[in-house]
């Protein structure tokens, strides 16, 4: 068995999670990530016969029996799982049953997979439905983009468009827009169910007043979509108070979105 500590899958989700701490995107327990992985990989470094527990996962997710997931720890600290991956993260199949996780590797201080799995496991359905290369769904609480939630309408034509004219590359990053839902409480199946009917439509789903979601094929292109939301709320935030005298015009939008070849949503512009 090689050592995991250094599978490649487990050096990317130390560095990412420690970037988007350093970000300020998960402050004390803020924030959770699943990271479907690949089962012939996966058995390079674990006896894939060797269950350590099994926990129940609170719903049904059939269409994801015998996937694999690296997923974050409930309680856990971003801050501090490259220093103690073993007790901070674990590595989960989904059982036969489709209501249990059968636990492989981690969680070794007797922990468990975050409290958000539901939005995770349903959001991973959702994306896998339109896009059978997702791997990532990632959750967190970026700065700008909760600032930009109490002074902006959550309404996700007007949200998108808002981030939209804040960097020239946005609408080619997330032509698709940001899906928006309301205030809601966490954790539950509720919240899970409405963030997968959203992550049908978009990659990138807003949790009003709370966080963000973001899904994607891989840790950087879940990173970088959320990465680039952030920068265009910063802009937002930065300028919300000042006299607006230039923006980026709709019709230099859809120019942007034609030349990069992306299939946007043409009715979140105003032409
Ligand atoms: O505590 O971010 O949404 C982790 C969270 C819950
Ligand atoms: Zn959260």
């Amino acid at each position: 068995m090689n050592y995991i500590y250094n599978a490649p899958f487990m050096e990317e989700m130390k560095k990412t999670t420690a970037n988007m701490y350093r970000l300020g995107w998960d402050e004390r327990n803020g924030g959770n990530i699943s990271f479907m992985l690949d089962e012939k990989t996966v058995s390079v470094y674990l006896d894939l016969n060797n269950v350590i527990r099994r926990i129940p996962i609170g719903f049904e997710a059939k269409p994801l029996v015998g996937k694999i997931f690296l997923v974050t720890g409930t309680g856990e600290y971003f801050k501090n799982i490259s220093d103690d991956p073993e007790s901070k993260l674990g590595i989960i199949r989904i059982a036969e049953d489709g209501c249990t996780a059968e636990l492989l590797w981690g969680y070794k201080d007797g922990g468990k997979f975050t409290s958000e799995l539901p939005a995770h496991l349903m959001s991973h359905m959702a994306r896998l439905s339109v896009d059978p290369e997702n791997r990532v769904v990632m959750h967190c609480h970026p700065t700008y983009t909760l600032a930009m939630n109490y002074i902006h309408e959550l309404d996700e034509k007007k949200f998108t468009h808002s981030l939209w004219e804040m960097c020239t590359e946005c609408i080619a990053v997330f032509p698709d827009g940001v899906g928006v839902l309301p205030w809601m409480l966490c954790g539950t199946n509720s919240i899970g169910e409405a963030t997968a009917e959203k992550m049908k439509e978009f990659r990138l789903v807003i949790w009003g007043m709370h966080g963000i979601y973001g899904a994607g094929k891989n840790l950087d292109e879940a990173f970088g979509l959320i990465e680039t939301v952030e920068k265009a709320a910063q802009i937002y935030m930065l300028t919300a108070h000042l006299p607006r005298i230039n923006t980026i015009k709709d019709e230099e939008m859809k120019a942007l979105a034609e030349h990069f070849k992306v299939n946007y949503r043409k009715d979140f512009l105003n032409l």
